[in-house]
């Protein structure tokens, strides 16, 4: 499918899904590179309805490891983000999400549900799933409601929605506009769920992870210049996130190339 193709049905049903987006070898090394992780951090499923009871999540992967570099930007991807939340749009949060056997439905919700806007509107939030494991009815695939990014209003939190399994192959990427009514399903096999919840959001709405302070500044040197753009190292439109008339790059990184301010420009 064309990007193209792509658009048309986040615009129509609220999502797409990118069959094939990546290989099923590197799916096995972000599980394997998860584990590690896990084991080395002690990380433990949360205890709250929203996170889960059996469902392992780490935050901020930028900052633990080289892998999870190529996420944000993966070609096809950022180009539908790109489409749907304008240039300049940028990572918001980057984390996995393993849902465990056992585990139950997480609330349905939308992920922009805080912002104070009327809806429907235009999308400020996109999220995507990468898929490392084949995503099931059975073990937890998110469940969504297809064009309810068109209503009116957010889904009233804990109640029950009539919903569908996005199941996919282990390699590919669900996306969504932010406004979808959505959640993880419940895991009723004995293996765990195994997902990347790569968050974007436009370039002016406040990212969910601050990137800025939460990923060292030595590895955010040796990004290429597009995944710094995306962790919010850049003017947005020449003016949002100055810092007297200087990007973040420039004060944090020494970037030499000076940012033009919207204002200097005739
Ligand atoms: O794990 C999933 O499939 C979706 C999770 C989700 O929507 C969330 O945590 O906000």
């Amino acid at each position: 499918m064309l990007i193209r193709d792509h658009l048309n049905r986040v615009e129509a049903d609220g999502y797409t899904i990118i069959e094939n987006a990546f290989s099923t070898e590197l799916a096995d090394e972000l599980v394997a590179d998860l584990t590690r992780i896990e084991h080395e951090r002690n990380i433990v499923p949360a205890t709250n309805g929203f996170e889960g009871f059996q469902t392992w999540r780490i935050y901020n992967l930028l900052a633990l490891g080289r892998l999870y570099e190529q996420i944000p930007v993966h070609p096809v991807v950022l180009a539908v983000m790109r489409n749907v939340l304008g240039d300049g749009c940028l990572i918001s949060s980057l984390s996995s999400i393993s849902i465990g056997p056992g585990e139950i439905a997480q609330p349905i919700h939308a992920d922009d549900q805080l912002l104070p806007l009327p809806k429907p509107h235009l999308a400020t939030i996109a999220n995507s799933m990468w898929a490392l494991t084949d995503f099931t009815e059975e073990n937890g695939a998110t469940r969504i409601i297809p064009g309810s990014h068109k209503a009116d209003h957010s889904p009233p939190y804990g109640v029950e929605q009539q919903s569908i399994a996005a199941e996919m192959p282990k390699g590919s990427v669900l996306i969504w506009h932010g406004s979808l009514w959505h959640g993880g399903g419940a895991n009723a096999t004995d293996q765990r769920r195994w997902g990347v919840a790569m968050n974007y959001c436009a370039g002016w709405v406040r990212q969910q992870e601050n990137q800025q302070l939460g990923i060292p500044l030595d590895l955010v040197r040796r990004f290429s210049p597009d995944l710094q753009q995306l962790c919010g190292f850049q003017l947005y439109r020449g003016l949002i996130g100055h810092i007297e008339k200087h990007s973040p790059a420039e004060v944090l990184l020494n970037t030499q190339s000076p940012t033009e301010m919207l204002w200097s420009r005739s």
